[in-house]
């Protein structure tokens, strides 16, 4: 095939004349040669997961001219490849296992410049491009990837065409004095209004993620006015999107070689190019990033030695009002929250955790496609100097790394088709985040989800979390409020502070089966207050007043009944055992508590990490029945063990999943799934609860009841270890029923129930919500009165 020039773009400038400054900046872009060599060709070059099992392994890839085709750095595991013709065979008969992912990965990068020629060539012969915004003829700009020049036009187009929503900047010049150009798009004047900034092709080959960012851009301004979501996040936020950060690359990756990642800097040695994304000065220089200027993953000389990691931190501290950044990449399918250089928990994680788990959930909403989400050094692999580690560790903004499509079928060359369903991916994570950070200027949470019931007593605690969210909280602000039942005034309750952003309110309680009812109130640091739940006293939230007692604890220092193992079970090594482990790297060397524990496989001492690990199928972990019979709730508890090195592995397996059972082992509902990335994957004791009632569906205690752990080593072999200890199922109950005539359930029976009760059944004969339908009969009438008063006779004659 020969290359061809990517034309210049005239056809939209035709239609829309550009504005000086878009020409001013194109010309100084320089120009291609006028005859550049032909582009690199990949002819049967080949897509490979390998699974990679000991340091030779990686020795013998690299021998063969492996190119790493998700920059994980060196590591056992599956990682994937992209290996010249004929290496595969070598790989053979070298024992290394692999699958194929790409056959041919010239295949897709003739069809993509094919898909991009044809493109180009109705865009001609209909003189413009259907830019999706101003209703023009021509093929969807959308229906291929661009060049750079085009891209720089298609922002000048957008502005063109959406002047008072649009206006292009520029953030500095790369190293070879190309713009590195962005989109401002904002409905109104500027005022104090929160900035959100999307950046995509730090690397250059990842072509579907500067489609992505552009696509938004467009999805934004086109929606403006009749998409009530871009109204209000144009109406409320400032996007700043820079489509190309590494315009030098990105260029050469058109002309000369399509899967090239760095810029353009001449390392003086022969190679070329720095990793803008280990260049950032925030823990610049360690783990996953390279000293060796060939690397894919080389991090320059020195923290921020590169114009265009220059450029955009310049740009990023001259927009104090960023609040929300992701630095978009492809692939793999990814939400990944910071930390990448370390993988201890940045301080806000659970903030970050609630957003993982709704762009992740948003994202895959909108074809099915699968992404997992996590901090990034234990979701994917560890990687230092980073630009979101920069963005949240020395500018205190939330950053993400999104990781788009696909899984590694055609990886950085995926087909034009996709273009718009990947944006769409994008934009729905994007869009859910950003109308979750207008909708919380604050972060309120529980750590066990909003309290269902809560324990008798004199001295009840109730621990909740007041974060920073869009603000940062005051925490002096933070207030209780509280009532026994559903009518008496609310009293302030006293606080104590667990940690930073963690509070223990105390109350006082009535007795089992009343309600108590409560909501929280705190400030930003800026004075504006924020209730949890939103409307405060008028809709509080409600528990039910409630014995918690010990159904079942289990220290496992004996024998309680659980079956280590079932029938059925596949795994031919590392089933359970209960007993006192001997550590491994991978298996803990103590029980959580005392001598015993429950765990997979007990290894020899000083022994491999991978003897008696898990392999080849699952175990499982039973307990005995358990009896809940009666119980309104059950909440189950217990500290369990996780290991498993699937970093980089992007397939859902090996995965620690408990599960619930209320049918003495018949049907079974999910209560977690731990893996197969991600939080609770590293080891190290961690404690996990859960209710029944929370789970989905709920399950409803009975007398049998009973759990399972079950540890999954599924496809490639991975290292993985599980291991539980001091299990504990506590029923949550009240000996009686509630007492019938204490109408507003503050546990005591008063003539105030009475006026209470006429109350609702007044307004009950107009609503019509049967609240009041004492004696069920399927209407409100003064039957209903009659019943309630002879149930609060009963009552206060000592019936309950
Ligand atoms: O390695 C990268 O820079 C990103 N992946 S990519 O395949 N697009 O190159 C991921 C960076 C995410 N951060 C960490 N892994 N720490
Ligand atoms: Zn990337």
């Amino acid at each position: 095939m020969t290359f061809r020039i990517p034309p210049r773009l005239i056809v939209v400038a035709l239609v829309l004349p550009l504005f000086a400054a878009a020409s001013i900046a194109r010309a100084q872009a320089p120009r291609q040669p006028p005859a550049p060599p032909a582009p690199e060709r990949f002819d049967g070059y080949q897509h490979l997961r390998v699974r990679v099992e000991s340091v030779r392994d990686l020795r013998t890839l690299a021998s063969l001219g492996a190119i790493e085709a998700a920059c994980h750095g060196a590591g056992i595991g599956p990682s994937d490849f992209i290996v010249p013709p004929g290496a595969a065979a070598l790989l053979d008969a070298a024992g290394i296992a692999y699958s194929v992912l790409n056959p041919n990965i010239q295949h897709a990068i003739d069809a993509e410049r094919a898909a991009y020629d044809r493109a180009r060539a109705a865009a001609d012969a209909a003189g413009a491009w259907d830019l999706g915004a101003a209703g023009l003829r021509g093929p969807d700009w959308f229906s291929t990837y661009h060049p750079y020049d085009e891209i720089s036009d298609f922002i000048n187009a957008l502005v063109q065409a959406y002047p008072a929503l649009a206006s292009r900047f520029s953030v500095g010049p790369s190293l070879q004095q190309r713009d590195i150009f962005g989109i401002r798009l904002r409905a109104g004047p500027p005022g104090d209004r929160p900035q959100v900034l999307l950046n995509s092709m730090q690397h250059a080959r990842e072509w579907a993620a500067g489609s992505s960012t552009l696509w938004i851009a467009r999805t934004l301004l086109a929606g403006y006015g009749s998409d009530p979501d871009a109204t209000r996040l144009l109406d409320s936020f400032e996007f700043l999107i820079v489509p190309v950060v590494n315009p030098d690359g990105y260029v050469f990756s058109w002309t000369t070689t399509r899967l090239w990642r760095k810029n353009r800097r001449d390392n003086g040695n022969g190679t070329f190019g720095v990793d803008t994304n280990r260049n950032w000065g925030f823990q610049w220089g360690g783990e996953g990033s390279s000293g060796t200027t060939s690397s894919e993953t080389y991090r320059g000389p020195a923290p921020f030695s590169e114009p265009e990691t220059q450029a955009l931190r310049d740009f990023v501290l001259a927009n104090p009002r960023i609040l929300l950044h992701v630095d978009v990449h492809t692939f793999s399918q990814f939400m990944l929250s910071p930390w990448g250089w370390t993988g201890a928990l940045h301080p806000d994680q659970s903030l970050y955790a609630t957003l993982n788990a709704g762009m992740k959930a948003a994202a895959e909403s909108v074809a099915g496609s699968l992404f997992s989400a996590g901090p990034s050094y234990i979701t994917i692999y560890p990687a230092s100097g980073v630009m979101p580690d920069w963005v949240a560790g020395a500018a205190a903004r939330l950053s993400w790394t999104y990781e788009l499509r696909d899984r590694g079928e055609f990886g950085f060359v995926l087909p034009p088709e996709q273009i718009v369903p990947t944006a769409q991916e994008a934009w729905a994570a994007v869009r859910w985040a950003s109308l979750w950070l207008l909708d919380h200027s604050l972060f309120i949470s529980f750590a066990e989800g909003d309290p269902a019931s809560v324990r008798a007593g004199t001295s009840t605690a109730i621990d909740f979390d007041v974060r920073r969210a869009a603000l940062d909280p005051d925490p002096d602000s933070v207030r209780l409020y509280w009532r026994r039942g559903r009518a008496a005034p609310f009293q302030q309750a006293p606080l104590s502070t667990l940690a930073p952003g963690s509070f223990r309110a105390t109350i006082n309680p009535g007795p089992c089966n009343s309600v108590v009812q409560f909501f929280i109130e705190a400030s930003t640091t800026s004075g504006l207050p924020v209730s949890y739940p939103a409307a405060g006293a008028a809709a509080p939230i409600e528990a039910v007043v409630r014995q918690f007692s010990p159904a079942f604890a289990d220290d496992a220092e004996i024998d309680r009944g659980w079956s280590l193992g079932v029938p059925g079970d596949t795994a031919t090594a590392g089933q359970w055992v209960r007993g006192n482990p001997v550590g491994t790297s991978a298996q803990p060397e103590d029980a959580h508590s005392g001598l015993n524990c429950f765990f997979t496989g007990q290894g020899v001492p000083g022994g491999q990490p991978g003897a008696a690990d898990v392999d080849n199928g699952f175990t499982t972990l039973l307990s005995p029945a358990i009896n809940l019979a009666g119980a309104a709730d059950a909440r189950v508890s217990y500290w369990r063990w996780y290991v498993n090195n699937t970093q980089g592995n992007y397939t859902r397996d090996d995965v620690l999943t408990v599960q619930v059972s209320a049918d003495n082992g018949a049907t079974w509902t999910d209560a977690e799934i731990v893996g197969p990335n991600g939080l609770g994957t590293q080891g190290g004791w961690e404690f996990a609860s859960w209710y029944l009632s929370r789970l989905s569906p709920p399950v409803s205690p009975s007398a049998a009841v009973r759990l399972r752990f079950i540890a999954a080593d599924i496809g490639t072999q991975q290292i993985l270890e599980a291991a539980v200890d001091d299990v504990l199922v506590e029923a949550i109950a009240c000996a009686g029923a509630p007492c019938p005539g204490d109408w507003d359930r503050d546990g005591a029976v008063l003539p105030a129930d009475l006026a209470a009760f006429v109350n609702a059944w007044i307004a009950d004969l107009a609503a019509g919500t049967l609240v009041t339908d004492t004696d069920a009969s399927g209407d409100v009438t003064p039957a209903d009165v009659a019943a309630f008063v002879a149930a609060w006779f009963a009552s206060v004659s000592g019936a309950c």
